[in-house]
């Protein structure tokens, strides 16, 4: 495997796995290292996979559910999938991670299942960039399903999903966790509700509490978020899930949820442009933004009101400020 970009472009369009991985890598990176040239060489190759997302609190069996997804699409024939899990909960010895692949051990050896765990601490600014550069590469390269697994705990969640076509949101008996996932607005994010570890006693209480604060919603208006009791464990409820999530694909391929996916676009679109521009504005303003700093430390001006200048300086507005108080 060579390492220019297009050479790892081409190779991972060929199949070949290391080519992936080492491209995968390159995506991880800088733009201007060979990420920018390889995502614009895969882009045309891309836009047919399901992006289906995972997300929930620690513990609630998201792997072993992904798991079990994994199966059920990779039993179909040519049908390639493909897991990005990522965790935010271990960037150093990726300890959990570990943990991860020793328990989907059987998939990561099926030549149609590519997993990669993705650790936080890659990312210069925005987990959904880099995941939504490595999604581009997996879908370029022929993978039908891309699995993307995150712990549900906050802003990295949302962003992920907005990479997905299809959200699960797990949750199940006994974290009290199911509160607290209301309460951060994950549950929005949800086009599926999935209770799992049904066989355990509670589950049912968590789906009827699921059923009653999701309230009607989707692109109608009128659309309740469907509530899907499984068991990863045991495979109980697992093909009903599968359907729902093909049901979701078909929905997809005949123009389904397409308002949904404008916004999603037009967020990660405005999350790019807000990046590259004050990665610019950082580069070449680097002094007035020290000599800011100096102000702001010796209590001549509060940080915001500091920015406003900045920023107006560079609009050529004179004068007042946003804060509506004559210069100084
Ligand atoms: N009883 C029961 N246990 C389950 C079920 N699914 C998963 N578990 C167990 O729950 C524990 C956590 O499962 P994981 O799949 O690692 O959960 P996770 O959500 O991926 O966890 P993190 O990645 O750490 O957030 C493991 O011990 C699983 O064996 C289920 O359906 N029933
Ligand atoms: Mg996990």
């Amino acid at each position: 495997v060579k390492g220019s970009p297009p050479d790892l472009v081409a190779g991972a369009l060929r199949g070949e796995i290391r080519a992936l991985a080492r491209l995968l890598t390159v995506l991880e990176g800088d733009w201007e290292a060979g990420a920018g040239e390889a995502m614009q060489l895969l882009t045309p190759h891309a836009g047919r996979a399901h992006v289906i997302g995972v997300t929930g609190p620690p513990g609630v069996g998201k792997s072993t559910l992904v798991d079990r997804l994994v199966t059920a699409r990779a039993s179909e024939a040519s049908h390639r999938v493909a897991v990005l899990a990522f965790d935010p909960s271990s960037p150093f010895t990726g300890g959990a991670l570990l943990g991860d692949r020793i328990r989907m051990g059987g998939r990561a050896l099926d030549p149609g299942v590519y997993i990669r765990s993705v650790a936080n601490r890659v990312h210069a600014g925005g987990l959904s960039r880099t995941a939504a550069r490595l999604v581009t590469a997996l879908d370029a390269v022929g993978y039908g399903t891309i699995l993307l697994e995150t712990v549900g705990a906050g802003q990295s969640e949302v962003e992920v999903a907005a990479l997905a076509h299809t959200v699960l949101v797990v949750l199940a008996p006994g974290f009290g966790d199911e509160i607290q996932a209301l309460k951060a607005g994950i549950l929005e994010t949800a086009d599926l509700l999935v209770v799992n570890k049904a066989d355990l006693p509670g589950a049912e209480r968590v789906a009827a509490t699921l059923r009653a604060e999701a309230a009607p919603r989707g692109e109608s208006g009128a659309e309740a978020c469907p509530v899907l009791l499984v068991s990863a464990e045991t495979g109980a409820g697992i093909p009903e899930l599968v359907a729902a999530i093909r049901e979701r694909d078909e929905a997809r391929s005949s123009g389904g949820g397409a308002e949904r996916r404008r916004t999603r676009v037009r967020w990660l679109l405005e999350e790019a442009a807000r990046d590259a521009l004050w990665q610019r504005y950082a580069r070449s303003h680097a002094g007035p933004l020290a000599a800011q700093t100096l102000r702001v430390l010796a209590g001549e001006i509060d940080p915001e009101s500091a920015a406003r200048r900045l920023i107006d300086e560079d609009l050529g507005i004179d004068g007042e400020g946003d804060d509506g108080k004559p210069d100084s």
